[in-house]
């Protein structure tokens, strides 16, 4: 069931001069609502998925358009949709949602569209949720994986878990109302082989997420050094623009300054630092705090080392207190372009890449390292990965409860706390599906669609 019957308008394209503009109506009236301002055919009498042209107004034409029919319950909203192809000015667009407007359709709210489709049953919620990923989508993995999930992904699966889990909950339960006999519907042993079999599942799931979680929000890079080492310039370097503040004054950067990009078909998230210093400076010393706490958290380090002012004995030690990390790293040599051959020449063999982020000198070699440090598995059709935190965290509770479950048959826990467990492990996978949700859980997630999807 739709949660209104009535019928909403939004500009499905972005907004601006374009050579097309779509606009989309969804709602029981969408196709009477639009032949009321439409000349050129008979729109509630042609079939759906029929494309039709004409023009629109009311009383004078305001545009030359092509409207496309799509009749419930054969849309993406499974209400009656049209989609009005006009040309992509904003004063057409404008006027033509007036129109709308006035005859009593209401502007969609973000993600409406979607959230229509799913009350009405198209999909589920990791599927509906799966739309906002394919439109943001940033490299060919992420689109693939978005695209899988939305086609259906675990959604089955865990739909399937699920409905075995109920069973074995209502034989539990069926149970407790026998009270003190001493009877046992549901065989323990079949429920201890199903939740092995679900943890397998979802530990599968749960495994995929270091993958899906690189996919969705980029491998985390972090540039650290002293002072002055040219962070900042080589941030802007990488990302081709002027991202941070880069002075000659040591001590420039004081916050985690970061943004995506893509390099090889790999997101990375790179993120340039307060330099390690020890400093009295108290805004200074929280920035060097956030430096050293994105250190840890980071993929990979890239540490920059200023050529002109660094003897091998500091660069000695910097490195020891780095490996103490345990993170992967690279040696990144900056200012080669007033560094000395010699010194140069000594570093070589220390495992070093030059390059002078000011002259952009090696950036494309240092990119290509980058890279090379990490082996991203392509997602193919019907791989299933989980990209979103939310379906991971749900999937992390559901384990937890099922273990409960385990130990608690292993202790001889009485049935009225198995059945508690299983419940909750039912709630957890219901929220993903979306077979239980709640109005919060709903507008968090619509809320951060685009306006007309
Ligand atoms: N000659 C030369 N100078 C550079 C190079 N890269 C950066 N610099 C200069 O070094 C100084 C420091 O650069 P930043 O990028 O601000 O250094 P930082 O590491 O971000 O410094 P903090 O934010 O203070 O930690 C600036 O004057 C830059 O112009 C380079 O490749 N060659
Ligand atoms: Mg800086």
């Amino acid at each position: 069931m739709s949660p209104t019957d009535d019928t909403i308008i939004a500009l499905a394209t972005p907004p601006g001069v374009s050579a097309l503009g779509i606009i989309r109506l969804s709602g029981k009236n969408a196709i009477e609502l639009t032949q009321a301002v439409f000349k050129g055919k008979n729109l509630e009498q042609q079939p759906s998925h029929t494309v039709h042209l004409g023009t629109i107004g009311d009383g004078r034409a305001i545009d030359e358009v092509m409207v496309s029919l799509f009749k419930e319950p054969n849309s993406f909203t499974k209400e009656n949709s049209v989609e009005i192809s006009c040309h992509g000015s904003p004063v057409i667009i404008k006027e033509i949602i007036k129109l709308f407007l006035k005859r009593g359709v209401r502007l969609a709210e973000p993600g409406e569209f979607t959230k229509r489709a799913f009350f009405n049953g198209r999909f589920d919620l990791a599927q509906a949720e799966a739309v906002a990923d394919l439109i943001h989508a940033e490299t060919d993995n992420a689109r693939q994986a978005a695209l899988n999930q939305m086609r259906g992904g675990f959604s089955k699966e865990i739909q399937k878990l699920r409905e075995e889990l109920i069973h074995f909950a209502s034989l539990i339960e069926l149970e407790l109302d026998f009270g003190e006999e001493d009877v046992e519907f549901a065989k323990r042993d079949d429920l201890k082989k199903l939740i092995i079999q679900i943890q397998s599942y979802l530990t599968s799931l749960i495994q995929s997420f270091d993958q899906g979680n690189v996919i969705k929000n980029g491998i985390p890079t972090v540039i650290a050094g002293k002072p002055n080492a040219g962070k900042s310039t080589l941030l802007n370097a990488l990302l081709n623009e002027e991202k941070a503040i880069v002075s000659e004054i040591p001590g420039t950067t004081r916050d985690v300054i970061e943004d995506e990009m893509i390099v090889g078909g790999i997101a990375f998230r790179f993120m340039d630092t307060a330099g390690l210093r020890e400093t009295t400076d108290v805004v200074e010393s929280i920035g060097v705090e956030r430096t050293r706490d994105r250190m840890k958290k980071a993929s990979l380090i890239l540490y920059l080392f200023d050529l002109v002012n660094t003897t091998l004995e500091e660069i000695r030690t910097e490195e020891a207190e780095l490996k103490k990390l345990g993170i992967p790293y690279l040696k990144i040599g900056n200012k080669m372009d007033k560094a000395s051959v010699a010194f140069i020449d000594l570093l070589k063999k220390e495992d070093f890449l030059f390059i002078s982020a000011a002259a952009k000198t090696n950036i494309q070699a240092l990119k290509e390292k980058i890279v090379s440090q990490f082996q991203i598995k392509e997602i193919k059709q019907g791989d299933v990965v989980v990209t979103n935190l939310r379906h991971y965290q749900n999937l992390v509770q559901t384990n937890l409860s099922l273990e409960r479950v385990l130990v608690g048959m292993e202790q001889g826990t009485t049935g009225d706390f198995l059945a508690m467990d299983i419940r909750q492990a039912l709630h957890f996978l219901g929220e993903i599906t979306g077979t239980i949700t709640s109005d919060d859980l709903l507008a968090n997630i619509f809320g951060k669609f685009c306006i007309g999807k």
